[in-house]
């Protein structure tokens, strides 16, 4: 045998080389090799206008996975500076989540595609949700204070318009709660 094709051989054979392209869209019903970690984000905890937790640390290609407790809350991506606004036309948004005491209902996941923080809050109007405080973050940047959590929520607070929603579900996937025994 040549050498360059033993070293082929045996490179194939040790999983040095991948002959199959490697497909990185996140399907939930697939199963992959390796499980993704999956952060779980309740909203409304306790009849309280949050996210919980509101402040989730997520490696690239991890999952959120927002779940909704009474009455009609939602999640919809917007930008730090900006706050209870869609960031873009491209910005997730999981729809409203109307549940009763008791209904697991449904959840949207989302895929963390990069290190960047991503800001989400809570579109409900009927109480002024996002402009009362219920916003929150993946990944924040910790050294950088002035884009805290705590800085974008003091924004939030001074926004006058209802908050805005994008025209359709969008950016994440909407499925039945996988988990729908784990109380909430
Ligand atoms: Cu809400």
């Amino acid at each position: 045998m040549h050498s360059s094709t033993l070293f082929i051989t045996l490179a194939a054979a040790l999983g040095l080389v991948s002959a199959a392209p490697t497909d990185n869209t996140y399907n939930p019903t697939k199963t992959y090799a390796a499980p993704r970690t999956t952060h779980t984000v309740v909203a409304g905890r306790g009849g309280r206008l949050i996210f919980d937790p509101d402040n989730v640390v997520a490696k690239v290609g991890s999952i959120v996975e927002f779940h909704f407790n009474p009455l009609n809350h939602s999640v919809v991506e917007s930008s730090f500076g900006k706050p209870c606004q869609p960031k873009d036309a491209n910005s997730f948004f999981g729809g409203f989540f109307p549940v009763r005491e008791g209904q697991s209902g449904e959840v949207f996941q989302i895929e963390v595609k990069d290190t960047r923080p991503i800001w989400f809050y809570c579109a409900q109007n009927n109480g002024a949700h996002c402009q009362s405080g219920m916003t929150g973050v993946v990944n924040q940047i910790f050294d950088r204070q002035e884009f805290s959590l705590r800085a974008h929520r003091e924004l939030a607070a001074k926004v006058q318009e209802p908050s805005g929603v994008q025209a359709g579900i969008q950016g994440g996937w909407r499925i039945p709660n996988p988990n729908p025994l784990g109380g909430f």
